[in-house]
């Protein structure tokens, strides 16, 4: 982009930011039917949601700084209660969990803070963030009118409220927190739990109330939310979904709109346009009298270790504006940009305006926001998808082009439209550093396959999954020893599973295996084996990708092998799940050793590669040195399977890239590594296949975007530039 540009928008950030800058130290936070009032001033906000864990404490300035420049005022992130109290009462503040950290950060970049606490959040993130230790609280249901739950809920609740009390946190305190939520999109699950829903919806808010932070709560989803908690709406079209404030008294709020949409092992990226995003952004504001839009995400960031859900990509929400890496994704972040520097230049006129609404022709219409003192904005719709529209407005005639709205700071002249993208496009590169293709630079280790003699928890029965591992592992090992009648011929295993993954082994051997996803609940595999006369030993590795993360009564979720048979060709058939002994083993052997951590290489006895022999159930390790400059790192596992990643002992997510989208691709190749998990020479790179891959084809990518500028459109952006900077354009 043209130099010229950016010193124009540089010079009209400042004097945006500057025009907020007597409420930075806080004040007392308040709110009526038309905004939030924050130290005596009304506000119209835009946010974005940053989640601390799913970056680094590194790159927090840098996504914090570019949320500012985009525009923003806030910063919104829901607070991760499974990774702060892995044990009842046995609190983690620290690394990439430290919230408070993130928060000052935040605050001493000049922007506000909106902190959902939950403490359920869903958020894709592992049993909607939910500890594992929650699920053995005698006589627990999750969510409702029930005494152990609320008693956790509000432990942790109350925990997170005085931490931020202690550290002067809050608005009222003088700190960047002007808004936090209580519970999320409780409205979908709240029918199942009938009267105990309700009076828990009840509970919840006077909890939160009673705990007095000095700033207003709100409940997204939640069209009953009970005063003073403001029910919010989330979704990708508010401005056509949302039913609006329960009360007059309470603003128009859009705690979440979708900028993309997650995506799963499996599944094609969901790519949201810049231009929608911004209109459906400017209906909000005109039509429903929106005073806060927040963007979910404006930076996902990374699923590390295994904390995604249920079949959730270990990149999350890539094409969010600031991209996985935080990198300024094109045109989005500018486009959304522009759009926020235009509403700026009229918030008070929007805020304090009267509103009226004419109708333009069939699809479109105006809204217009009149000051007494002679303050004039209006929006012109054309909800046409496909013909661009002349109208007549005020006396002047505008061309409006198809499906989009076009903001009129001073009701005069366009200097916005929403579908016309002004700002410079860009294209994301990934160039490979680093090939790691000689085979002497790898070394691996089989996994050893637990017989049932070597399990120490026997049952008579198939167990849950979640109830053995204690979410201590993705893997489970299910074993048994069987004897066979010689009449059964041609046997096959069958398996029905409720987890995600089964890799069936018969008398050490590697049978079979099977997976589901994102859309089943449950998955078979049927394969022939070969059985020996006499005992034989059955044992399926069952894995998950992710505990689920929503719906009714989480707690009673159920994964795990379900039917385990072997089917002869005649009458025989052995039903292995009823009448039979299984012996079960959680987590890997290499898991058990933490044979990813430098420190525990030597306890294990590593063999050289060989390629031909690729076999499922493989640790590989290598060393290499990081990569040269300052780029986000990433590492190209295409040419693996299934598994997990450590660099220097910290699991960068779980890779999956043998199952591929409907258009025969991998949904994910590129596996981000932070600068800060890297020294510049001696990395330890750790990886445990599953399936079986090509390990010489992996590599190590550096990535960066190139931008191109829109000639045509520069001089436009100029004009519209000047004049929102005549002072009257701006609100002070
Ligand atoms: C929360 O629970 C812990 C034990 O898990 C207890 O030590 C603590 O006092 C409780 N805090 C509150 C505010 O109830
Ligand atoms: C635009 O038209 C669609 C139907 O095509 C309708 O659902 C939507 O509510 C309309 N939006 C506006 C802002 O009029
Ligand atoms: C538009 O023009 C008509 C006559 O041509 C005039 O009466 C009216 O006041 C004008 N409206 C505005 C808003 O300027
Ligand atoms: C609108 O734009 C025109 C030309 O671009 C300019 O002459 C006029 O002064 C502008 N109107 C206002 C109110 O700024
Ligand atoms: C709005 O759209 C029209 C038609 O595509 C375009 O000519 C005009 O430049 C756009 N206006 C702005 C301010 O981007
Ligand atoms: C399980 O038994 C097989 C023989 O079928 C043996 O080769 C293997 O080493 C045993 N596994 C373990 C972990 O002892
Ligand atoms: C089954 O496993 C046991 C060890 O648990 C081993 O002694 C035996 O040889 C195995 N049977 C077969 C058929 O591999
Ligand atoms: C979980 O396991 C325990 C034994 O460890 C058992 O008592 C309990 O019934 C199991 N719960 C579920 C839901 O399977
Ligand atoms: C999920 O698995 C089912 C059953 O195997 C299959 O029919 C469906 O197409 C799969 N869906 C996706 C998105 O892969
Ligand atoms: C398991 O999946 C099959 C389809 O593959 C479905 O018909 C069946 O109802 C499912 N079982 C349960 C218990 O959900
Ligand atoms: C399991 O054992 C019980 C009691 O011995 C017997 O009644 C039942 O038929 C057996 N079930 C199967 C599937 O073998
Ligand atoms: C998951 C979900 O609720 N998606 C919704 C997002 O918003 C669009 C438009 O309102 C709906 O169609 C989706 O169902």
């Amino acid at each position: 982009m043209e130099g010229k540009y950016w010193v124009l928008m540089g010079v009209l950030a400042m004097v945006i930011v500057a025009s907020r800058g007597s409420d930075e130290e806080g004040g007392e936070v308040t709110y009526d039917g038309r905004s939030l009032i924050v130290g005596g001033q009304r506000k119209l906000l835009f946010s974005g949601s940053i989640h601390y864990p799913r970056s680094t404490p590194e790159m927090w300035p840098s996504l914090i700084a570019k949320a500012k420049d985009g525009g923003l005022d806030v910063i919104q992130t829901y607070v991760f209660w499974s990774v702060h109290e892995p044990q009842p009462g046995q609190y983690d503040f620290t690394g990439r969990y430290d919230l408070v950290k993130f928060i000052k950060e935040v605050q001493a970049q000049g922007l506000y803070v909106c902190l959902r606490i939950g403490p359920y959040i869903e958020s894709e993130w592992s049993y909607g963030g939910f500890p594992f230790w929650l699920h053995d609280i005698p006589g627990i249901t999750y969510r409702t009118d029930n005494r152990p739950f609320k008693f956790y809920m509000q432990n942790f609740t109350t925990k997170i409220v005085s931490l931020m009390k202690s550290e002067g946190l809050y608005a009222s305190q003088g700190g960047p927190i002007i808004l936090s939520q209580i519970e999320n999109e409780y409205q979908n699950v709240e029918a199942a739990f009938g009267k105990k829903g309700h009076s828990y919806v009840r509970w919840a808010a006077g909890m939160a109330v009673g705990l007095q932070s000095g700033v207003p709560w709100v409940m997204c989803k939640q069209s009953d939310a009970p005063d003073p908690v403001i029910n919010t709406c989330n979704g990708m079209k508010c401005g056509e979904t949302f039913a609006g404030p329960n009360s007059p008294n309470k603003p128009s709020m859009w705690t979440e709109n979708w900028t993309s949409f997650f995506q799963v092992f499996g599944g094609k990226p969901y790519i949201r346009s810049a231009e929608e995003i911004a209109f459906h952004v400017s209906l909000f504001l005109a039509k429903n009298n929106g005073c806060y839009v927040n963007y979910y995400m404006y930076h996902g960031g990374t699923n590390f270790g295994r904390t995604g859900t249920s079949y959730v990509t270990t990149s999350y929400y890539d094409e969010a504006p600031l991209d996985e890496y935080g990198l300024i994704r094109q045109p989005k972040w500018g486009h959304l940009r522009e759009l926020h520097m235009v509403i700026k230049a009229c918030s008070k006129t929007l805020l304090e305006g009267k509103k009226s609404y004419l109708s333009l022709g069939q699809l479109q219409a105006a809204y217009v926001f009149e000051e007494e003192t002679g303050g004039c904005a209006a929006f012109l719709i054309n909800n046409d998808s496909r013909n661009s529209a002349n109208v007549v407005f005020r006396n002047r005639s505008y061309q409006l082009p198809p499906k989009s709205i076009s903001i009129l700071p001073d009701c005069v002249n366009i200097t916005f439209n929403t579908s016309t993208i002004t700002t410079e496009s860009g294209k994301r590169n990934a160039r490979s550093e680093l090939a790691i293709s000689s085979a002497t630079k790898w070394e691996l280790l089989s996994e050893m396959i637990p017989n049932f003699s070597d399990t120490s928890l026997k049952a008579g029965a198939l167990l849950e999954q979640m109830n053995v591992t204690k979410d201590e592992s993705d893997y489970l090992w299910y074993t048994l020893s069987f004897e066979v009648n010689p009449s059964c011929s041609e046997p096959v295993l069958h398996i029905r599973s409720f987890a995600h993954v089964a890799y069936a082994f018969v008398n050490d051997a590697y049978a079979g295996g099977a997976h589901g996803n994102r859309s089943v609940k449950n998955f078979s595999l049927e394969t022939p084996i070969k059985l020996d006369s006499g005992t034989n030993n059955i044992s399926v590795l069952s894995v998950m990708v992710g505990l689920p993360d929503s719906g009714a009564y989480l707690e009673r979720k159920f994964s795990g092998l379900r039917e385990v048979a072997v089917r002869c060709n005649g009458d025989d058939s052995y039903d292995l799940a009823v009448n039979y002994t299984w012996g079960y083993k959680v987590g890997l052997l290499g898991e058990d050793s933490q044979i990813y951590k430098e420190e525990n290489l030597g306890k294990v006895v590593w063999g050289g590669l060989e390629p031909s022999t690729a076999k499922p159930l493989t640790w590989y390790k290598t060393m290499f040195d990081a990569p040269d400059g300052e780029d986000p790192v990433a590492l190209d596992l295409s040419s693996m399977g299934k598994g997990e990643a450590w660099i220097n002992g910290q699991s960068i997510g779980r890779y999956w890239a043998s199952l591929l989208t409907p258009d025969r691709k991998p949904s994910q190749t590129m596996y981000h590594i932070p600068r800060s998990f890297l020294k510049s020479s001696e990395n330890l790179l750790v990886l445990f296949e599953e399936v079986g891959g090509n390990p010489l084809k992996v590599s190590m990518n550096t990535i960066s975007w190139t931008t191109s500028k829109r000639d045509s459109n520069v001089n436009n952006v100029k004009r519209d530039i000047k004049y929102l900077m005549r002072p009257e354009g701006i609100h002070t």
